[in-house]
């Protein structure tokens, strides 16, 4: 009987220590960019973050899926990496002169912000259709 306790103690402990090591956590969301080139990118500034395991951009729906350990990192310090190297998520903004440092067609249209856009009429939402990916990066 007493053997019969300890066991499933120490299979309960086993259960509980196996659950808390796994602190990974899968996250998705919005990252603006155009192609395999801004894919690159992206990944590679999300994968910097220390405690990120695995970043996976789509240049169609422009998601991004992160797996990250929650004890090493927060989904914060991805989306301001992301954001430092010129690529705007929906949670932080890039700053204009990282974003101006994009190659010229990596420089996606950017979701409506502040004042100085030039201008560029017909582009308000790229929302609904995929048609509008740039092609001007070579092979996609
Ligand atoms: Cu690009």
């Amino acid at each position: 009987m007493k053997t019969k306790i300890s066991l499933m103690t120490v299979i309960m402990l086993l259960g509980l220590f196996s659950f808390s090591a796994k602190e990974t956590k899968t996250e998705e969301f919005k990252v603006y960019g155009n192609c395999g080139m801004c894919e690159k990118r992206i990944e590679k500034a999300a994968e910097s973050v220390k405690g990120v395991t695995k970043a996976d951009w789509d240049k169609e729906t422009k998601m991004i899926t992160v797996t990250y350990d929650e004890s090493k990192t927060d989904i914060h310090k991805i989306h301001m990496a992301i954001a430092k190297v010129g690529h705007d998520s929906d949670m932080h903004k890039a700053a204009n002169e990282d974003y101006d440092k994009l190659h010229g067609c990596c420089q996606y249209d950017r979701p409506k912000s502040k004042a100085n856009m030039n201008g560029h009429k017909g582009h308000e939402k790229s929302e609904g259709t995929s048609s509008k990916t740039r092609s001007c990066c070579g092979k996609n």
